[in-house]
């Protein structure tokens, strides 16, 4: 029987991987196996193409490349040279970025870069000049302890991970919440929506030397020209965490006052969102920080992931090709789709919509924690995260919230009509679901009660939703 490309190589693969540790080879078919039955609802999540996936599985992983291109601290980097100045330069063309740093191994990795070049750029530190001049020898245990109380007492606002802020945007269990003096900024307790008076009126007061814009849980545009206004007028350097939405950037969904690109000191992103390409991150700035952000390694970084800058390669290619565009377009239609079908259906939802790729549900209306939630819909075939929702009683751990995306789905080409019919069965196991209690009769966040008959129902009809957008329809493993 003959095979096309994609099934060959990947048929192949796991034939040589079969025969060093079977139990490997096993686990990876059976990934795809899950992610071709499974609705996948997480909004951080996607499907790269076999080509961006097939130019991790190489030679490049055995190379070390600390350093830029043309100037490693290794010999015989050509090649990967070559894949990392293809890889910053379709970043580049892509975003209009003047310079792109793409070595970053994760999203808080490309932060960890971003605030260190900020750092070194801003902080009026003698000792750390030194340092930057590589006059290491020259610095005295006394600037030591200068540069590390200087470095260590700086000021950075971003968005409080309850109002969908991320993590890495100076959440105290991050590093970036222990490095930096951190404050945040919510949003409209009645609207949910970011109020830019109030990020002003917290910039003026706090006078951040960051100012973080980005989220990976907020349902809507941020207008990133009245960030940077506000940036400027407490001299902050404004930083964009895209990771969520580098997909509708660099699909021209987002343009204007919504591109962080032209507004930003700097921008960071992950790769495997909505941009769909390889798990990684990379770093976007202008001329005065590209030097400070190249040294992202050793600084921040180890080695790079020439593999990896490979795969980045090929997914940008791809994002620049006509096609995306649309793509990203169908995701945004897709996650209004998706909220318009459960708000039809009375359910709560934070903002009450979505102008992004993602639309986060209060649960609390359907007498459940986000925990609860996502388990039952876990259990009926829909593959969903919790996540808190502003000002949430639950907290992180339990929530109250159930947060999707479209990025996933939209990659296997369902449309409008499946979100409805999604919406639907969102709607069925939510209002089927009750909480449970736990082994003393109180009241618990966790277990919850749902036939497994719906269960069952559902996941076949999530089953049967999937049926038509087969994934990976050029790949046959058996
Ligand atoms: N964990 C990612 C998300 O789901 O948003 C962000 O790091």
């Amino acid at each position: 029987m003959s095979h096309n490309a994609e099934s060959t190589a990947f048929r192949s693969a796991l034939d040589v991987i079969r025969a060093v540790e079977p139990r490997v080879a096993d686990a990876i078919s059976a990934e795809l196996a899950d992610q071709r039955e499974s609705l996948k609802l997480i909004a951080s999540e996607n499907y790269a193409s076999p080509a961006t996936l097939l130019a991790m599985g190489n030679w490049f992983s055995d190379k070390y490349a600390e350093g830029t291109v043309g100037r490693r601290f290794y010999a015989g980097c050509q090649n990967v040279d070559t894949v990392e100045a293809l890889a910053a330069e379709h970043a580049k063309e892509l975003f209009g970025a003047a310079h792109a740093y793409v070595q970053p191994h994760s999203g808080i990795d490309a932060n960890l870069v971003a605030f260190w070049a900020i750092l070194a750029d801003r902080v009026e530190s003698p000792a750390l000049k030194k340092a930057q001049k590589r006059q290491v020898n020259d610095l005295t245990e006394a600037d030591w302890f200068a540069l590390r109380r200087e470095l260590g007492n700086q000021r950075m606002l971003g968005m409080s991970l309850d109002a969908g802020g991320h993590l890495t945007h100076g959440f105290r269990p991050n590093i970036s919440g222990k490095m930096f003096d951190q404050r945040s900024y919510g949003t409209d307790p009645a609207t949910g929506l970011i109020d830019y008076d109030r990020v002003a009126e917290a910039a003026r007061e706090f006078t951040p030397l960051i100012l973080v814009a980005g989220y990976s849980a907020y349902p809507r545009k941020v207008n990133f020209r009245i960030m940077r206004e506000i940036a400027d007028s407490v001299g902050a350097t404004f930083m964009v965490d895209m990771a969520h939405f580098a997909g509708l950037v660099a699909g021209k969904v987002f343009t204007g006052d919504f591109d962080p690109v032209p507004h930003a000191h700097i921008v960071t992103t992950t790769t495997h969102k909505s941009l769909r390409g390889p798990r990684g991150g990379m770093v976007l700035c202008g001329p005065e920080l590209a030097d400070q952000v190249d040294r992202g390694c050793p600084m921040v970084l180890g080695g790079p992931l020439p593999h990896v800058m490979a795969a980045k390669a090929v997914a940008l290619a791809e994002a620049r090709r006509p096609d995306f565009a649309d793509y990203a377009r169908r995701i945004v239609d897709n996650a209004q789709a998706l909220a318009d079908g459960l708000l039809r259906r009375g359910a709560t939802l934070v903002t009450g919509g979505t102008d992004n790729h993602l639309v986060l549900i209060d649960v609390s209306g359907y007498g459940l924690t986000g925990r609860q939630a996502e388990q039952a819909l876990l259990d009926s075939g829909i593959v969903t995260n919790r996540n808190a929702v502003p000002q949430d009683p639950n907290g992180a751990w339990y929530t109250s919230g159930i947060r999707i995306g479209t990025p996933a789905l939209t990659t296997r080409g369902l449309g409008a009509a499946e979100m409805d019919a999604t919406a639907e069965l969102i709607h069925t196991v939510l209002t089927q679901t009750s909480a449970g209690t736990g082994p003393d009769g109180a009241p618990s966040k966790a277990k919850y009660v749902l036939d497994p008959a719906t269960a069952e129902s559902v996941g076949k009809q999530a089953a049967d939703l999937l049926t038509p957008f087969p994934l990976y329809p050029e790949v046959t493993l058996a």
